[in-house]
């Protein structure tokens, strides 16, 4: 006898295991992606936060080298670390002699919407971040400013405001932009901070030393 063919239908058991399968397998496809993203996004963030400290240096960098050597390093005193330098740059040059130009600053500048009062005043993670600012005839009338970055930390990378070296540069509480004399040259340190969106800050700093020319 001719065996019949059994015609089977799919249950609701197996339809509802088979949707089952299908929710967490493509849930498990979006946290990889996810996660990818966020990798991409850290890594990217990282990259902008050394590349802005790097063209920062290589634009005070840019300044320094024309700079008045006597006035740049008149501005350490008798100190050998400071966060401004005030200096005039040579302009061009008239029957033998040097023409100087304008007064120049250099300096870190607090965030104008987060003072330096240790709270996070505009509430973007970061507390008492500054800037780079390049002042030209300052407390003139002709005053100009120009930024040169934005989210420079309060003190470089690995400080605390404590009275002690804690990053073992030999500066104590060494503001996030950082002029060291070193005899005739002057190494300058910079600390950018930018928050990432996973809530963790990422921190690059940048180095280098500049000796001025004039
Ligand atoms: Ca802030
Ligand atoms: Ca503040
Ligand atoms: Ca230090």
């Amino acid at each position: 006898m001719k065996g019949k063919r059994r015609e089977r239908g799919v249950t609701v058991v197996e339809l509802t295991c088979a949707m089952f399968a299908l929710v967490v397998l493509s849930g498990g496809i979006v946290s990889v992606m996810g996660g990818g993203v966020g990798i991409f996004r850290s890594s990217t963030l990282s990259c902008s936060t050394e590349k802005g400290a790097n063209r920062a240096l290589e634009t005070i960098v840019s300044h320094l080298s024309f700079a008045g050597r006597d006035g740049v390093l008149s501005c350490f005193g008798t100190a050998i670390a400071t966060d401004t330098l005030e200096y005039r740059s040579v302009a061009g040059c008239s029957e033998g002699n040097v023409v100087w130009g304008d007064v120049t600053r250099i300096g870190w500048a607090p965030e104008p919407a987060d003072p330096p009062d240790g709270e996070d005043n505009d509430r973007n993670g970061l507390v008492d971040e500054g800037m780079i600012v390049l002042t030209r005839n300052p407390g003139q009338p002709g005053e100009t400013r120009q930024v040169l970055v934005r989210g420079v930390a309060r003190l470089l990378e690995g400080e605390a405001l404590n009275g002690v070296d804690d990053n073992g540069n030999g500066l104590s509480d060494e503001n996030g932009l950082c002029f060291e004399r070193r005899g005739d040259s002057v190494a300058v340190r910079i600390t950018l901070c930018r928050m990432g969106g996973d809530g963790v800050p990422v921190t690059r700093t940048a180095e280098t030393s500049v000796t001025p020319r004039n």
